[in-house]
């Protein structure tokens, strides 16, 4: 082994380590002022952008395992959704079982109990793992011009999206969202949502991330340009309320897959 890399095996961060780094850099980045008015601007706005979410050791790990699984495993999809008013689905998607198997940095980032906390703090109520687990986590990706993710409401509470490529908002990739909208599975009303209230547009550089009131902000990834590539994490949690409710999850099962098939010979 060569001294070089003897030193990047010893910096290299595993599992283990995420909780404990996780906590160091949320302490150091997000002190109590900077809580305070990440918790107002959620409050107005249901989306609030966290700048820099991503502690700096572990960006480039974290970055390569999802961009490793999904050039392995990634399935691209042109479609859309009637059940969201019939807007597209145009990129490449992983599923939450292979990302269990081979994702250990994603797994360790979603279940470190710090990161319940500091949503819960952000978003003003205790928040949860998702107790469907084909929803903890998935990764997609928009990496040719015309991708994107369109217009759609989630099954569960709360979203907490880690952006770990991203294109220059000129090129397109941002964030947009209507708080206040609701999703009638038998009915939707895309345009009636946008008619209804208020568009914003976020812009979001890797390392960041973003929490969402997933299931009343109406959101998309505004359509990408240019030879720009988007990949983030989507990780979903929960509210209590959510935890005595029936849920279904279409969307999520027609574009990530679900959870594992475990019938026999599956
Ligand atoms: O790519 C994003 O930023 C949003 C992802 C999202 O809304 C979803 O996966 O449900
Ligand atoms: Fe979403």
């Amino acid at each position: 082994m060569t001294a070089d890399a003897g030193l990047s095996r010893s910096n290299a961060v595993s599992a283990a380590d995420v909780n404990d780094l996780m906590t160091r850099h949320i302490d150091r980045a997000f002190g109590p002022d900077a809580v305070a008015e990440l918790r107002v601007r959620f409050e107005q706005e249901h989306i609030v952008p966290l700048r820099g979410l991503c502690p700096p050791e572990m960006f480039e790990q974290i970055k390569d395992e999802a961009c490793d699984i999904i050039d392995r495993h990634g399935t691209t999809h042109d479609l859309t959704f009637e059940i969201t008013d019939n807007t597209p689905r145009n990129m490449t998607t992983v599923g939450q079982p292979i990302i269990k198997d081979e994702g250990p940095l994603i797994d360790a980032f979603y279940f470190a109990p710090v990161l319940l906390d500091f949503v819960g703090k952000v978003v003003g109520e205790q928040v949860h793992t998702c107790p469907y687990a084909g929803e903890h986590y998935v990764i997609s990706r928009l990496g040719r011009s015309g991708d994107t993710h369109g217009w759609h409401w989630d099954d569960y509470t709360y979203g907490i999206i880690l952006v770990l490529e991203a294109p220059h908002y000129t090129q397109g990739g941002f964030v947009q969202a209507v708080p206040n909208t609701s999703w009638d599975k038998q009915n939707p009303d895309v345009y009636g949502a946008l008619i209804s209230s208020q568009v914003r547009s976020y812009a979001l550089e890797p390392g960041d991330a973003y929490v969402v009131k997933t299931n009343t902000t109406m959101h998309r990834v505004h359509p990408i340009r240019g030879d720009g590539r988007r990949t983030i994490v989507n990780m979903t949690l929960a509210s209590t309320a959510d935890l005595q409710a029936e849920l279904t999850h279409e969307t999520n099962d027609t574009l990530f897959g679900g959870v594992r098939d475990t019938r026999v010979g599956k």
